[in-house]
């Protein structure tokens, strides 16, 4: 008889790294469960086109009733919570609500699996982040933050984060459940939304090279960011649950860049020198406080899950302005 198919519920699936994860567990032959909230989700109709193979099940991590029927109709053997409000600037905007979705929402999750999952088998991965560090100097180990770094989140977000983070681990220590977080440092590419500092960058140069527009208005360009491709990512997430032992793990490239490079990099790949006419700062896009220099040390994840990133910076860039100009080019 052939083998049972593994089933794998996904929170974010409408996100830049559900789609990821999606399209690597369908290639595995998982059968897909994914949560969308909200009665007339915009996003519904084009995450139904692009994955037709992943069954939607209405749901809202703040609603813990709801995440409930949702293990009782996935079933699954895997759970992901890739869910939350995830842009670092808005979470200043809405912190109550980022701290419901973002934080509360990691222990709804963990307890709808607690409630269903009798035979304590379901294996959780919770997106933990690289915000929580925090990216002060005084906390900053030389070679990179390791499992082990001290955190000091800036943001509504890093806080709402940790307390995911912590909860994770105690459900964890407190149940024997198999529960892990990865702590991803920044992770990007054609899925990621314009909001984001790269694809704004990467969108607003291919724009300007086809003659679209002119200039584009940003925030801060100094802080520094391990920039890796979110295709990589979503593998190690993946690997995080083949383990016999549940432990968390550092995903990240080891490279820092600052905006200004990340700005050159685009600008030059595209055959423009000189970025600086073509960028204005505005404080609109800045923070009330800022994460300064995010590096990761992904040794651990190296040697223990045989993970590790293949594309790199330059090749995240060009990978990104080249995607964005095949679109543009087509609004001539
Ligand atoms: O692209 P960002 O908004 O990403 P940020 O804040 O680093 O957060 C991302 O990575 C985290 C992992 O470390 C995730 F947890 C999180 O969910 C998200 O995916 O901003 C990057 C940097 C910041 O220093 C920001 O202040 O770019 C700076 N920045 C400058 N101008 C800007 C802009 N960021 C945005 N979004 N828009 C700007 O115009």
């Amino acid at each position: 008889m052939a083998e049972a198919k593994k089933r794998a519920l996904i929170t974010g699936i409408t996100g830049q790294d559900g789609g990821h994860l999606a399209e690597l567990l369908n290639e595995k032959g998982y059968e897909i469960f994914g949560i969308i909230r909200g009665q007339h989700n915009p996003k519904r109709e084009a995450t139904e086109s692009e994955f037709p193979y992943v069954t939607l099940i209405e749901a809202d991590l703040t609603d813990a009733s709801s995440l409930v029927r949702a293990m009782q109709l996935a079933k699954p053997d895997e759970v992901y919570n890739l869910g939350a409000i995830s842009h670092v600037g808005y979470s200043f905007k809405d912190p109550m609500l980022t701290s419901d979705v973002t934080g509360k929402g990691v222990l709804n999750m963990l307890e709808a699996i607690r409630l269903t999952d009798t035979e304590n088998k379901v294996r959780f991965y919770q997106a933990s982040t690289s915000e929580m560090y925090g990216g002060l100097e005084y906390n900053r180990p030389k070679n990179g933050y390791t499992e082990e770094a001290t955190f000091h989140p800036r943001s509504p977000y890093g806080v709402a984060k940790l307390y995911g983070y912590w909860i994770t681990r105690n459900y964890r220590e407190s149940y024997n459940m198999f529960a892990v977080s990865g702590i991803l440092f920044n992770h990007e590419g054609d899925r990621r939304g314009i909001e984001f500092v790269t694809r704004k960058i990467t969108n607003a140069v291919a724009r300007i090279k086809l003659g679209l527009q002119d200039h584009v208005e940003l925030g801060d360009l100094w802080p520094k960011r391990d920039w890796g491709y979110a295709g990589d990512y979503v593998e190690g997430m993946w690997r995080m649950l083949q383990q016999d032992v549940p432990k968390d793990y550092v995903l990240a490239t080891g490279e820092t860049h600052s905006i200004e490079e990340f700005l050159d990099t685009a600008f030059k790949h595209v055959g423009i020198d000189d970025w600086k006419p073509y960028v204005k700062q505005n404080p609109a896009f800045m923070r009330p406080a800022e994460v300064d220099v995010l590096l990761g040390d992904p040794t651990k994840a190296e040697k223990e899950l045989g993970w590790k990133r293949k594309v790199d910076f330059p090749g995240l860039v060009k990978l990104m302005v080249d995607h964005d100009l095949a679109i543009e080019s087509t609004k001539l």
